[in-house]
């Protein structure tokens, strides 16, 4: 056998240990050039999808993404994954469609398994005002030619036997939407195909690069500066979601977002038992399996603002007591681990994407608790919208103006998160 190719337990071992030595890169490590055509602060799922699709779809490939720590572990890497595009309004409908069909085809686009499952997600109804509302979203939905449907218990019971449909429970399920297309996808491996496939076509991603302030003259942006020097570029698009307003009072304006801890936990892997995304908003709670076999679990966020990425036990004890009472089974199931992001929300529940008061400087954050499924479809709108220095049509209403003229996109109801 080839003296190279032979696996030992040791070399096993020591890979097992981190050296991984002789691994190829799935993506570089540059040194930073002192100019690019466009820099990207944050290396997040939005910041890299953005450099692919400014590298894929503009050609545009002398670009940075700086990122301060490791890529994809800020709420990317911290998200539950729920992916759907069941939004109320025709602005959110488009640029959340627009995202879902990018995910279909995202492992082939990227050559990179993101493990997407479909698998449906369901939205439970408690009350006849929940019924009524859960039905005028499933119109609004259809409308705009998205998959959206009402689901009888009887049909509820068949997708999901562990679900307690007592109708002596505390808030008896009185019914349910199903968006069939809805579901999962695995978010690190999102971050690192994005990554790679930038990459290959010439972007820079620089970690563990920290941006410590903007230079602007006479209203227009320079460039950067990073924890490895001025950096220049003529645009710079900033998504950085929890850390966007600091990085407006860097630019010296303010956004009206505040960041709060957003939590999740998992339980210990059970065999297959539950094979659907299902939210309730009166209850609170999201739950999904994943393909590890762990329930993954949240609600709402911590009502505090903070930029530490923890939150309380109050929001812990509710996730679970809303768990067990949706499906008593699951009361005797041990929890493994729990953490916190910081998510960046707007007033209306809504994104804010595109230019700012300094020209050559665009945002692209708000995004709440709800950005994980907008990857694709945010990155490729906010590439667009930095290629041409004009916003994309569907990020025209995510304009930041929206707080001054009065045109909110009030999307809290979809969100199933409260906040
Ligand atoms: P991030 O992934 O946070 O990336 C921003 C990056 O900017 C970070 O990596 C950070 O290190 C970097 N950065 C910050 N400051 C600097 C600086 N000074 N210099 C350089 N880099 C900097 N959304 C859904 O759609 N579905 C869900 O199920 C869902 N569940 C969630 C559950 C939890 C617990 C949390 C926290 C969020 C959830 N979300 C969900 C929301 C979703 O995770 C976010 O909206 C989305 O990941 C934001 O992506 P991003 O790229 O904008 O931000
Ligand atoms: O936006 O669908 C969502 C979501 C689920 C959990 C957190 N956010």
């Amino acid at each position: 056998m080839n003296k190279n190719k032979r696996y030992s337990i040791f070399s096993l071992a020591r890979n097992a240990r981190g050296y991984h030595k002789n691994w190829a890169e799935a993506w570089r490590s540059p040194e930073p050039k002192q100019s690019y055509d466009v820099i990207i602060v944050g290396g997040g799922g939005h910041g890299l999808a953005t450099a692919h699709y400014l590298a894929k779809e503009h050609g545009i490939t002398n670009v940075a993404v700086i990122e301060k720590g490791p890529i994809g572990l800020g709420n990317t890497g911290r998200n539950t994954t729920v992916i759907r595009s069941n939004y109320l309004w025709d602005e959110s409908a488009a640029i959340y469609e627009l995202s879902l069909k990018l995910y279909e085809g995202l492992s082939q686009d990227l050559n990179f398994n993101i493990m997407l499952s479909q698998r449906g997600l369901i939205s439970l109804a408690h009350n006849q005002h929940d019924l009524r509302e859960v039905q005028r979203r499933v119109n609004a939905i259809r409308l705009n030619g998205i998959d959206s449907e009402m689901l009888s218990l009887a049909k509820l019971k068949e997708l999901v036997p562990i679900l307690n449909l007592s109708p002596t429970s505390r808030y008896p399920v009185l019914g349910a939407s199903i968006q069939r297309r809805g579901g999962i996808a695995r978010h690190d491996a999102i971050a690192w195909g994005l990554a790679r496939s930038a990459d290959d076509r010439g972007v820079d991603i620089l970690q563990h690069t920290e941006v410590t302030g903007l230079r602007i003259q006479g209203g227009l942006i320079k460039g950067v500066e990073t924890t490895r020097g001025f950096i220049a570029a003529p645009k710079v698009g900033v998504a950085v979601a929890g850390h966007s307003s600091v990085f407006a009072e860097m630019a010296g304006f303010r956004l009206p977002i505040q960041s709060h801890p957003l939590q999740a936990l998992v339980s210990e892997p059970l065999k297959p038992i539950f094979n659907t995304v299902l939210m309730s908003s009166t209850v609170h709670v999201y739950l999904s399996q994943s393909d590890r076999g762990e329930l993954v679990m949240g609600a709402g966020i911590d009502s505090y603002n903070s930029y530490a990425q923890r939150g309380s036990p109050m929001i812990l004890e509710d996730i679970l007591a809303a768990t067990c009472e949706l499906i008593p089974i699951f009361s005797r199931v041990k929890m493994m681990r729990q953490w916190a992001g910081i998510v960046d929300t707007c007033p209306d529940a809504s994104p804010i994407i595109g230019k700012t008061p300094i020209s050559g400087l665009f945002f692209n954050c708000g995004w709440g608790t709800g950005g994980f499924k907008a990857i694709p479809g945010s990155g490729f709108v906010f590439a667009h919208t930095l290629a041409q220095g004009e916003p994309h049509e569907f990020a025209v209403p995510f304009a930041l103006d929206r707080f001054t003229t009065g045109a909110l996109i009030d999307e809290h109801g979809a969100s199933g998160v409260a906040h």
